[in-house]
């Protein structure tokens, strides 16, 4: 029997990892390319390396090449692969666009301790009809990488995703901001356990923490000003979304997908700029704070 391949390192210095959920799932395919293309930019103008990672023909990649990430943006049907199914597309050979989870499964395996990404995924608000916690939680308590977000959305329950961080030793910190953002919004009900309004700082303390721990950590950095959407039109907007998405069967790992697409048409795109927009930034200060650690894992 062969052996799983283990995963490609293509890493450079200073690497911040970037996963392809976002990319392949999260936003419409045509909005794609240009994003990766920016993501790479914005990183490599910061003085970092962007490690994009994905699950191309069975094969785990640490550092997609164009050619790579341009084949998952173009294929049908590429599995969103977490943690528990990671395994079942490198034994199948599939395709893989990975969540945060599994990028922080692969992102850790070969070292890359800073990784953005938009929002990261939590405890459903029961809206799926089962218990549905997301798999990034318990891997943000299971490998040392800073995971930079804007967040979580409120069609999750924010607050008590919060409190499955606590209790799974998961820091939260703040870039200048007092609260867990929800994504479009800079604000919600649910704090940080510290502030860090200076980049230098919050890189020491990332960097301690990792080492100390072998556990993640949450860096929330809010949606630009200029970018945020008002509390009102977000609320009505989400309704409408998760109306939709009831009448439509979708359950487990759909879910997301399919309310961020409806959102995306309901709001005529407004939500999809706000996601660009906080993307953006969270790989500009990644980049920031892989820049500041030094180069060996
Ligand atoms: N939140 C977003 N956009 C996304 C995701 C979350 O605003 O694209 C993706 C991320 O890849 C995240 C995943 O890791 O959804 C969580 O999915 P689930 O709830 O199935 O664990
Ligand atoms: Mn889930």
């Amino acid at each position: 029997m062969p052996g799983t391949p283990r995963t490609i390192n293509r890493t450079g210095e200073h690497p911040v990892a970037l996963e392809t959920t976002l990319l392949v799932h999260g936003i419409p395919r045509d909005s794609a390319p240009a994003l990766a293309r920016e993501l790479g930019d914005i990183i490599r103008e910061h003085g970092a390396t962007p490690a994009m990672v994905g699950i191309v023909s069975g094969r785990a990649i640490v550092g997609l090449n164009d050619d790579e990430l341009g084949a998952l943006i173009a294929a049908p049907d590429v599995p969103k692969v977490n943690r528990a199914n990671l395994g079942v597309a490198l034994h199948g050979g599939s395709h893989g666009a990975t969540t945060v989870s599994s990028t922080m499964e692969l992102a850790a395996e070969v070292g890359v301790r800073v990784f953005a990404t938009g929002g990261i995924g939590g405890v459903h608000k029961g809206f799926a009809r089962a218990l549905d916690i997301s798999s990034d939680l318990l891997a943000l308590s299971g490998f040392p990488v800073a995971v930079v977000t804007s967040g979580v959305k409120s069609l999750l329950d924010i607050c008590a995703t919060r409190e499955v961080l606590e209790t799974l030793a998961v820091p939260v910190i703040g870039f200048r901001t007092d609260s867990l953002p929800a994504f479009y919004l800079r604000d919600s009900e649910a704090g940080v356990d510290a502030r860090f309004d200076d980049v230098e700082r919050m890189a020491s303390f990332i960097e301690s923490e990792l080492a100390r721990t072998g556990r993640g950590v949450v860096v929330c950095n809010p949606i630009p000003e200029s970018d945020e959407i008002d509390a009102t039109s977000w609320h009505a907007w989400l309704e409408t979304a998760e109306s939709r998405v009831r009448e439509r069967d979708v359950s487990g790992r759909d879910v997301t997908p399919a309310v961020l697409g409806e959102l995306h048409e309901v709001s005529r795109g407004a939500t999809l700029r706000a996601n660009l927009a906080l993307v953006r930034s969270n790989a500009a200060l990644g980049a920031k704070i892989a820049s500041l650690l030094p180069h060996s894992a």
